[in-house]
């Protein structure tokens, strides 16, 4: 389906080492569509729900300070596959067995400074997406580059 969305966050040390452009520009040469992006610091309460599947686990308490440490680039991304392709893109959770051309795989080496969120299922890319972003913060648009993208 094309109308696919994932939600995606660059994380802090992103931002700090200077690889957003870098990051977006990624997505967008792979053809996929922005549809909704914001500059902000994360709250504990926003980030909590965020990672509530990791509450309570060994490395939550450090995974809040990390992504609570400076601002972080939520953004909603679609197109085709978008939620299987961007975690490809990303690479593996741990940078170590992330392999070389991927985001992670590219410009990090530890699992607690890997650099970009993704959505892992259709039923968390929902959940994230709403979380982070309005009906109002969604932006709907025609991209003229779309019959070039798809056949
Ligand atoms: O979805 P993804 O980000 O690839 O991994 P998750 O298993 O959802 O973990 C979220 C986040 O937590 C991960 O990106 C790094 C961090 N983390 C960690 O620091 N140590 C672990 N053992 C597992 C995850
Ligand atoms: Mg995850």
């Amino acid at each position: 389906m094309a109308g696919e969305r994932t939600f995606l966050c660059i994380k802090p040390d992103a931002v700090q080492r200077g690889y957003v452009g870098e990051i977006i520009s990624r997505f967008e040469k792979r053809g996929y569509k922005l549809v909704a992006m914001k500059f902000m610091k994360a709250s504990d309460e926003l980030l909590k729900k965020h990672y509530a599947e990791h509450v309570g686990k060994g490395f939550f308490e450090k995974l809040l300070k990390y992504m609570s440490s400076g601002p972080v680039v939520p953004m909603v991304w679609e197109g085709k596959d978008v939620i299987a392709q961007s975690r490809k893109m990303l690479g593996a959770t741990n940078p170590l067995k992330s392999e070389p051309g991927t985001i992670r795989g590219d410009f990090s080496i530890d699992m607690g400074r890997n650099i970009c969120h993704g959505s892992d299922s259709t039923q968390s890319a929902e959940r994230e997406i709403n979380l982070w972003f309005s009906e109002k913060e969604r932006v709907e648009w025609k991209s003229m580059a779309e019959s070039w993208i798809y056949e």
